[in-house]
């Protein structure tokens, strides 16, 4: 296992329009983040992933760029995003930029150009079909609901979007286009950033004759045509391209976003001899509490798959490719609402899932607000939702009759505007993120969910967070240490131990709001085992090698083996 400085950092997730604003027009912008690096520096964090700040008409909050270039001017201009390199810079941490490539805007100067004749120049930058029979060329859904196709009146032709109509999918088989994408990350290279975070990345590439999905007759519904382009034919000669044109040529992190990527998807991408990504963001984990109708269709998470999904990556990764570890993003719920107790146990249980984030191996990514635990929200109305995704699913699902209760509900767990309220910062008005009036409602816990109040408690969440991050500095271990599962069968009880060299690291994590007991593996009874990191006071090992373990309660010990 080769060690790098990626393996060793913890990532720090910006989603810049909720972290904290610094004009009063309600928006989170550059310079707000740049009032709060000290709060990052004190955390500890090593590398920012600053999700999209490039200009936008905001269809996607960002992820719909119509000026790769260009700063979005409601988050401020080039000269506001260079004080924020440097400034991260001066305290010794990393900037990690997001790079979105499988699409545009439609509003980006590529299309417009594009969409103008079928001649033009970029026509081919983009995918563009004739109908069928008068309707779409096949039959894929879009992401965000609806057909994948939008058709066009200049040309009389449809173009693909998988995500939103104002989302025109980057036609990858141009070698133009990747040329394009190549000098423009080079540009931001250039600039001093130190990686990438790629946005869907292992959607670009797709089966030229673009089949319909479905197996029956056209029947106006539409289809995921997932076969077709997740991992598509190309991507890894792209990938490879990418990577000796441009990433080769500088220390830089990337971690690509891999939509249904199994392990040995995952290998092909993070191979060590790949020369491909460092990482990916697998969904896997984020799946385990949807059925089979999917992310909509809320069904209770088990123990046994948690477990036996983080097992079957940290294994099957394991001294060929690196994991990133996350239990929450701008895309997902929070994770403590999710899997923990937001309600009868928020310090124990957050701390609890910490403790699993940071004693993984691999690469742990916090989302902003996770470190002080914060919680989804449930508003009242859909008319106060702001995410694309989750309005036109309530209109779809409205329209097939579904109960508004039923749909709020899977809106309440599931909702990617749990993720994104404003950051809470103190228990003044808005929760100190704006003196406006914020884009999207503030989660009314702010009073006691706040960093402030955090910062002030020597037991917070926050500063468990801080300690963890911490112990990663101090122990190799922590970062490269081989897994392995411990106590496979208990259902209560994720267990496991690390291993380097002769030295063993013991995680031991009650999942439930119940005391239940746990047999100490015989040779950690034996040792001097020192308790690392714990969530509820320290207490000396039993004799007897019997734990009882309190609710959510955490423990992490270390210990050498002969
Ligand atoms: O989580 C998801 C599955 O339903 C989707 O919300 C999400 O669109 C998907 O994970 C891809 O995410 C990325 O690309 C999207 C953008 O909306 C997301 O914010 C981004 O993380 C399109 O660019
Ligand atoms: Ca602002």
């Amino acid at each position: 296992m080769q060690k790098k400085w990626w393996k060793e950092s913890v990532v720090y997730q910006i989603y810049p329009r909720s972290f904290m604003d610094s004009n009063g027009d309600g928006i989170g912008d550059l310079q707000g983040i740049v009032s709060k690096l000290d709060y990052l520096k004190t955390l500890g964090v090593d590398v920012v992933w600053l999700c999209p700040v490039y200009r936008s008409p905001n269809d996607d909050n960002g992820y719909d760029i119509s000026d790769y270039r260009e700063i979005m001017a409601e988050f401020g201009t080039l000269a506001d995003w260079r004080e924020l390199l440097d400034g991260l810079h001066a305290r010794g941490m990393k900037l990690i930029m997001d790079l979105v490539v499988n699409h545009t805007s439609d509003e980006h100067a590529w299309f417009a150009e594009s969409r103008k004749s079928p001649d033009n120049p970029y026509r081919d930058y983009y995918i563009w079909r004739p109908g069928k029979d008068g309707r779409e060329p096949n039959d894929w859904s879009s992401f965000f609901g609806g057909p994948a196709w939008e058709y066009d009146e200049a040309t009389d032709e449809y173009f693909l979007h998988l995500f939103s109509r104002k989302q025109p999918d980057l036609n990858w088989d141009n070698g133009v286009v990747r040329r394009e994408v190549y000098e423009m990350m080079t540009w931001w290279l250039d600039q001093g950033i130190d990686g990438f975070r790629m946005d869907v990345i292992n959607l670009i590439s797709k089966v030229p004759e673009l089949p319909d999905a479905g197996t029956d007759v056209r029947d106006g519904s539409y289809h995921f045509g997932g076969k077709y382009f997740v991992n598509g034919p190309r991507v890894h000669e792209y990938l490879q391209e990418m990577n000796r044109e441009v990433l080769s040529k500088y220390d830089v992190m990337t971690v690509g976003e891999a939509i249904g990527a199994s392990p040995e998807d995952a290998l092909h991408y993070v191979g060590e001899d790949r020369s491909e990504l460092n990482m990916i963001f697998h969904f896997e984990l984020m799946d385990v509490d949807s059925g089979p109708g999917g992310k909509w269709d809320v069904k209770p998470w088990r123990l046994a798959d948690i477990k036996a999904n983080i097992t079957k990556w940290q294994t099957s990764l394991n001294g060929k490719g690196w994991n990133s570890l996350y239990l929450n993003n701008h895309d997902q719920p929070r994770l403590l609402s999710r899997f923990g107790d937001e309600t009868r146990y928020p310090k124990e249980s957050g701390k609890m899932l910490a403790t699993l984030l940071h004693t993984l191996q691999g690469t742990p990514y916090i989302y902003q607000g996770e470190e002080i635990g914060m919680t989804n929200v449930k508003f009242a109305s859909i008319g106060e939702y702001k995410d694309i995704e989750t309005i036109n699913m309530y209109r779809e699902y409205k329209a097939l009759g579904h109960p508004e209760e039923k749909i709020m509900n899977s809106i309440y767990v599931k909702g990617r505007d749990n993720a994104r309220t404003p950051m809470q910062w103190n228990a003044e008005a808005q929760a100190g993120f704006t003196t406006g009036t914020p884009w999207i409602a503030v989660n009314p816990n702010y009073k006691e969910i706040n960093v402030e109040a955090a910062l002030a408690d020597p037991d917070s969440l926050f500063h468990y967070y801080r300690r963890l991050i911490e112990l990663r500095k101090q122990h190799e271990i922590i970062v490269y240490g081989d897994y392995s599962l411990v106590a496979e069968d208990d259902d209560r009880v994720f267990a496991y131990v690390r291993a380097f060299g002769n030295e063993r690291l013991l995680v031991i994590l009650n999942f439930f709001g119940e005391e239940t007991s746990f047999a100490l593996p015989a040779e950690v009874a034996a040792a001097d085992a020192e308790l690392l990191i714990g969530n509820y006071a320290r207490e000396p090992l039993p004799d007897q090698g019997l734990l009882t373990l309190r609710p959510y309660e955490a423990r992490v010990y270390k210990y050498t083996v002969s």
